[in-house]
């Protein structure tokens, strides 16, 4: 008999029976599944898939080892399978499945939050638990009009994003977003809606090492919105500190704290979108801490959990929080929340991650590493086809010329070569690779993931 799911034992498995069920198991008509951002006609005629993974490998169906370059989708900080996130989940499934957190609440909730807390930026010690980076957005951007207008300056509705950025796929995020194809589709976005320039400039900033010396001055571009616009209209700017969706696009060195000095001058509450580079990714808990600038939001996601269980958090510093808090005491403040905030398996799985992090200190993990990654990556700057490379922290990307008239084409090559060829698992978004890999690895693992790119991109060009 084919051993099932539930025969799982966490105790007795490297790659156990179950992970060997999922790895000889082949599914048989992909049609049914309607995958996310994928070529779906294209990918079910040569199917990547996935069976089990353990610590920075992923084992593929056909049973190779695949070194992963990405952290799953940016998400798998401390490595795949981790024995302690297993075993919190599976006591936790068995001693509380689900418990509301609307007018109710469970201890675990409680304890994730503070825990949170204590890692986050000083004056953020607010968390609200949503299900994904989406969500966490979305929750953002109503917070910080309703916060406005709890104040008495409901006037105050226009969000304004950054052009490049990604901020998940819900209506909010998807306006204040800025990549085309995530939103010419889906007709009118939110109103209300502006734009900061991007700061990608390869002209003036290609193959810089760390943050890009030019472009502080693209942060007057708030300026010249709220010259437009009139800041007593403007509710909140929202920014990943690095993009990393659009392909990696790193800050010029001063430009955050030149936005964060722009909003302050005119009541513009700051968020930064911290779902790719929360929990350790560039050498702290959060950019905010790495670049010395403290936003009024935080939104996560994916590290969270160490992509284990789906789960968010927004982070709200002591002055919007404590705006909501006031009015009759039997009054709910925020009107906004999920069925599954806070969920018991979620928080389970947070808090052995937490765990996880500070016993290892893989948060100092991107400092200490940092310098071996930048040199690995730019070793690669000669290669044919590379146009820039952009490091920082544990995150690279590798950029490479579109073919001609087929943009993302060899990008798409080299992502398959990588998968099929070399064993390694990398993430590309259009002719750019990005690397995010989990935070234990080694330098062998650096030697390894930038040897086989090398090779990939010179097999492709
Ligand atoms: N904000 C940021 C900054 C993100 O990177 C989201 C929000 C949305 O999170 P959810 O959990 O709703 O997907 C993200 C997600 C990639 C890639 O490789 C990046 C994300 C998701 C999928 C692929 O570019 N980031």
């Amino acid at each position: 008999m084919k051993p099932q799911a539930t025969d799982f034992d966490p105790e007795h498995s490297e790659f156990g029976d179950a992970y060997e069920a999922q790895a000889t198991a082949t599914p048989g008509d992909l049609g049914a599944f309607w995958m996310p951002f994928t070529a779906n006609r294209q990918f079910k005629k040569q199917a990547r898939l996935l069976a089990s993974a353990k610590g920075m490998h992923y084992r593929s169906v056909d049973g190779r080892e695949i070194l992963d370059a990405t952290g799953g989708l940016w998400c798998c900080n401390a490595g795949h399978a981790r024995k302690r996130i297993v075993d919190a989940v599976s006591r936790q499934i068995a001693t509380l499945d689900f418990a509301p957190t609307f007018q109710m609440g469970h201890p675990l909730a409680f304890v994730l939050a503070e825990r949170l807390a204590k890692i986050a930026p000083t004056t953020l010690k607010h968390v609200f638990f949503t299900n994904s980076g989406s969500e966490s957005v979305d929750t953002a951007l109503k917070i910080a009009l309703a916060y406005h207008r709890v104040r008495g300056d409901g006037q105050r509705t226009r969000l304004i994003g950054r052009e490049k950025g990604y901020h998940g796929v819900g209506f909010g995020g998807m306006s204040v977003g800025g990549m085309v194809n995530n939103r010419k589709s889906f007709g009118p976005m939110l109103p209300g809606v502006d734009h900061l320039r991007h700061t990608l400039d390869i002209a003036r900033n290609g193959f810089s090492r760390g943050l890009p010396k030019h472009g502080i001055e693209l942060a007057e571009d708030l300026e010249r919105l709220v010259q437009l616009h009139d800041a007593s209209t403007i509710a909140a700017v929202i920014v990943e500190p690095i993009a990393g969706s659009a392909g990696v696009v790193l800050p010029p060195d001063g430009y955050l704290k030149r936005l964060r000095e722009i909003c302050d001058k005119h009541g513009i509450l700051l968020i930064f979108d911290e779902v790719i580079t929360g929990f350790g990714r560039v050498g702290n808990a959060f950019a905010a801490q790495r670049f010395g600038v403290t936003p009024d939001l935080i939104t996560t996601a994916k590290g969270l959990t160490n992509g284990s269980i789906p789960m968010g958090a927004v982070f709200a510093s002591d002055k919007v929080h404590a705006a909501f808090m006031n009015g009759p005491e039997g009054a709910i403040e925020l009107f906004h929340g999920y069925t599954y905030s806070g969920h018991p398996v979620a928080c389970a799985a947070a808090i052995a991650a937490l765990d996880i992090y500070a016993e290892e200190n893989l948060f100092d993990k991107a400092i200490a590493f940092g310098p071996y990654w930048e040199e690995a990556i730019h070793a690669l700057k000669d290669l044919p086809t590379v146009v820039d490379i952009r490091n920082f922290g544990l995150i690279g990307a590798i950029e490479l010329a579109p073919r001609d008239g087929a943009p993302g084409a060899r990008g798409y090559d080299v992502f398959n070569k990588c998968f099929h060829d070399k064993d390694l698992l990398i993430r590309v978004t259009g002719d750019v690779i990005a690397l995010s890999p989990p935070l234990i690895l080694e330098k062998t693992d650096i030697d390894q993931i930038f040897g086989r790119i090398a090779e990939a991109i010179r097999e492709t060009a």
